[in-house]
């Protein structure tokens, strides 16, 4: 008999699929959040009968369980933990541990593309072009490959899964990957997702309007309440906000808070570690505690959202040799202007002091510290033209 404790996302499950397409009616199944798989655990050492091989995926159990863990592995030789989050790379120096991040060509592993080598290279599983094609798009999916890739296909099936139950996208993918030879979607699924890609983007449109911004440490973070698309929200918003270390988002029915970046200089795992969570580099998260109530929700109340640059501007454009204009919400006026190869600020009409070797960086200290907007084409002309009218 086995049995599989994994994540309860697109990896997790895709490891619960690779189980099932391997072991049949022989492998019971049960998918966590971080927090329940303690109790599975507990559960196993308790209950299971010692010929049950466990398998734990995209998930790590925490320090008394992984000493529990290990004395029962002793004693049964039957536990195989599979990850690729770095907060969990120490359990590589147990021998029922495989934790992997990168792979020697470089590429992010997932979760279900580990479980899915190790099930083949121990002759559990036969690989098929079809199960090729599905453990690539969950991959894919998991590390944001795909949004560099452009691959849609591996943000449909991560769509597809959070529009049908746990048990039904089992079901269909189990049905799916035996009886066809290559993995596709079906002409009412794609145009369920093609919907559900509408949804999301107007769901982040709004969500766009409602991010404070907090210096927390030595880190900017953008904070934003979201219960759903949690992954999208975090990239779009880094991708909005450049001058933002990360953000942090917030599901108060859950008690939960993600931790998005896109930048290579921040380790979201190392923030969420301090507060009690983990992740990856990229990707973390932790609970909603007392201290990190205080940090992102008591102290954040109060805070107006950050105002979003103007969209459609001609004339008020970023890196002009006109200047960039900006105003914050007490309705003082910057310009971003080049002079010399270097970038300078004028605060309403005060060169400031600091220079920058880039329009990205003089922008990047407007937003910070000022909370800046590019402001719009109108609001633009019309200080030029008053500017004109004084100066004459
Ligand atoms: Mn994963």
């Amino acid at each position: 008999m086995y049995k599989l404790l994994s994540h309860n996302d697109l990896d997790g499950v895709g490891c619960g699929i690779l189980a099932k397409l391997a072991f049949g009616q022989d492998v019971k199944v049960r998918y966590n959040s971080i927090a329940s798989l303690e109790r599975e655990i507990e559960y196993f050492l308790e209950n299971d009968l010692p010929d049950t091989f466990l398998f734990i995926t995209d998930l790590s159990p925490s320090e008394e369980n992984e000493k529990r863990l290990n004395a029962h592995f002793k004693q049964y030789k039957n536990i195989q933990l599979i990850d690729h989050h770095k907060t969990t790379l120490h359990f590589n120096e147990y021998d029922w541990g495989t934790v992997l991040v990168e792979n020697e060509e470089g590429k992010l592993e997932s979760a279900t593309s580990l479980f899915y080598q190790f099930l083949v290279a121990n002759e559990l599983l036969k690989p098929t072009e079809a199960i090729d094609e599905f453990v690539k798009l969950v991959r894919q999916y998991d590390t944001w490959e795909w949004e560099k890739n452009d691959n849609h296909k591996a943000h449909f099936l991560n769509s597809l899964f959070f529009l049908v139950s746990i048990d039904e996208f089992e079901e269909t993918m189990i049905d799916r990957l035996t009886s066809s030879e290559h993995f596709d979607f079906d002409e009412f699924e794609k145009k369920l997702l093609n919907m559900e890609e509408d949804r999301i983007e107007r769901y982040i449109r709004r969500k766009k309007r409602e991010v404070v911004q907090i210096k927390n440490d030595e880190y900017f973070a953008g904070v934003v309440y979201a219960e759903s698309y949690h992954s999208e929200l975090g990239n779009e918003l880094s991708k909005e906000h450049p001058h933002l270390d990360y953000i942090a988002i917030l599901n108060m029915g859950s008690k939960k808070i993600s931790f998005r970046t896109i930048h290579d200089h921040v380790d979201v795992s190392e923030i969420a570690t301090v507060y009690g969570g983990g992740g990856h580099q990229k990707a973390a998260g932790c609970n909603l505690t007392e201290e990190t109530y205080q940090i992102f929700v008591q102290n954040t109340f109060q805070l107006d959202p950050m105002p979003q640059d103007a969209k459609y501007n001609r004339y008020n454009v970023k890196e002009s040799s006109f200047g960039t204009m900006y105003a914050d919400a007490d309705d003082n006026n910057y310009f971003i202007l080049q002079k010399d190869g270097v970038w300078m600020i004028e605060k309403s009409e005060q060169l400031i002091e600091t220079t920058f070797a880039s329009f990205e960086e003089a922008e990047k200290y407007l937003k910070r510290m000022y909370e800046a907007y590019l402001v719009r084409d109108e609001v633009f002309v019309e200080y030029l033209m008053n500017r004109v009218k004084k100066e004459h």
